[in-house]
């Protein structure tokens, strides 16, 4: 009787987690089970209207961790944590007392907590397409090489693990060389760096303050819609090529928290 109300105990704790809500009362063993396999719990600082942070948070969720998010502090959180600059990507997590910034996949954060290296943490830099959270149908399927680097203390990084990478021995695109760039991109769907090309037309330049107002196109790689859009500029000489009124290719991407024009191409 007794081992048929545990049963019926178990099972119950199986269908309350099958449908993901929270069990208040579990009885003894299996409350011990449970805290056996209670999930790691990432606190993640992101921006509130970052498409692709929302993704990978509900991703690592169906991972095996529980997740506290913050819609603000990114930017602040990623200089507390000590991640340089050019390991940056669009949210900084922090678990079992390991950084982890941009869309790494769950598989390496286990294998970070299970080994514990002496590290600062582990990053995918950047955006790239087909990392967890930047793999919805906007992409299309589109599956481009990326790195997870395990990040020193000291500024170093090695590659932790790499994902899509082209089989040894095929041909690498390679980007076009400098000079010819404004015929070659315009051909491609691409920017220099791989970014997808975005139309857009100037609504406004704002010298003063380096920021230009673009009504635009989706812009895939940031799963924005749409939209007119005030963004800063990765190099203020852009702003010399700027035009209000004038019809551009742009790419864009999240630095440092700020929407952020990378390249301008004409359009074809
Ligand atoms: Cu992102």
């Amino acid at each position: 009787m007794q081992r048929r109300t545990l049963l019926h105990r178990a099972s119950a704790v199986l269908t309350g987690l099958a449908a993901g809500t929270t069990l208040l009362a579990l009885s003894a063993p299996a409350a011990l089970a449970q805290a056996r396999r209670t999930p790691p719990v990432m606190e993640v600082w992101k921006d509130p209207l970052c498409g692709c942070c929302d993704d990978w948070i509900t991703y690592l969720e169906k991972n095996g961790f529980s997740v506290r998010a913050f819609d603000t502090g990114n930017i602040a959180a990623r200089q507390r944590l000590g991640v340089p600059e050019q390991y940056g990507s669009c949210h900084t997590a922090l678990v079992g007392g390991y950084v982890v910034e941009g869309h790494v996949p769950a598989a390496d954060i286990h294998r970070l907590l299970r080994e514990r290296p002496a590290a600062l943490g582990l990053s995918v830099p950047g955006m790239p397409i087909g990392s967890p959270g930047m793999d919805g149908p906007l992409f299309g399927g589109r599956r481009d090489p990326f790195h997870v680097l395990l990040l020193g203390r000291d500024g170093s990084s090695r590659i932790w693990a790499s994902y899509h990478q082209p089989p040894a021995g095929a041909a690498t695109a390679q980007p076009p060389a400098n000079g010819a760039d404004a015929g070659a991109a315009a051909a491609t769907a691409t920017d220099r760096d791989g970014r997808p090309w975005v139309e857009a037309e100037v609504r406004r330049v704002d010298r003063s303050n380096r920021r230009v107002s673009l009504r635009h196109g989706p812009i895939p790689n940031l799963e924005m819609g749409g939209m007119t859009m005030v963004f800063q500029l990765s190099d203020p000489a852009l702003l010399e090529q700027l035009q209000q009124g004038q019809r551009i290719r742009f790419s864009a991407a999240l630095i440092q928290g700020e929407y952020t024009v990378m390249q301008i191409a004409p359009l074809p």
